[in-house]
């Protein structure tokens, strides 16, 4: 079956997929913007699962059930902070869109919603991000392993940088 690669403007824990995608941070104990937001749509036991994980290294990624929230599961993963681009954050962030996958394919997920990780708190250029986001899955859409793998931008603007990014990608 072909893989449908989609762009939905929404907030992500509102989402009925096999699993969203947090931007978390080393601890994975909680933080602000869209982990915080998962973590209080999950429910308390999401975080005492994720205390249990030993944290999570940078570009890595680590799956834990979903809690209350619509998706199953939640994988968990931590982008580059933004130092400018020369502190290898393209090929941590790309690693980190990897490891998501991987760790997806490894639990028979289908479906998959990714937020824009590092483009908050963390730095990264949205356009740049973007990019590698798209790429990314492209390829792995090329396995043919899932069935929706969907971006979630957050706001207007965020959307047409997605849109403008794929379109130019022949996505
Ligand atoms: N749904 C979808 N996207 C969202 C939502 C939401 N509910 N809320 C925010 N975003 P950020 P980072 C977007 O800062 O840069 C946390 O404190 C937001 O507009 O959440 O990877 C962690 O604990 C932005 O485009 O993640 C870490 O300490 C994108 O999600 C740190 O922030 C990512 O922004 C990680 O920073």
């Amino acid at each position: 079956m072909a893989v449908c690669i989609e762009i939905i403007q929404a907030d992500i824990t509102t989402l009925a997929v096999d699993a969203i995608v947090n931007a978390a941070n080393n601890t994975l104990l909680g933080g602000g913007g869209v982990d915080g937001a998962i973590h209080r749509a999950a429910g308390p036991q999401l975080v005492t699962e994720c205390s249990a994980l030993g944290g999570c290294a940078t570009g890595d990624a680590k799956l834990t059930k979903g809690y209350q929230l619509p998706a199953r599961y939640v994988i968990h993963t931590v982008g580059p902070v933004w130092h400018g681009g020369g502190q290898g954050e393209p090929q941590l962030l790309q690693r980190a869109y990897l490891r998501c996958f991987e760790v997806a394919r490894e639990h028979g997920v289908k479906s998959i919603a990714f937020p824009a990780i590092s483009c908050g708190v963390y730095g990264y250029p949205l356009r740049d991000a973007a990019r590698i986001a798209l790429t990314t899955a492209k390829q792995v859409a090329a396995d043919d392993d899932f069935q929706r793998i969907i971006f979630v931008p957050f706001s207007e603007q965020a959307l047409q940088i997605y849109q403008e990014t794929a379109r130019r990608l022949n996505l």
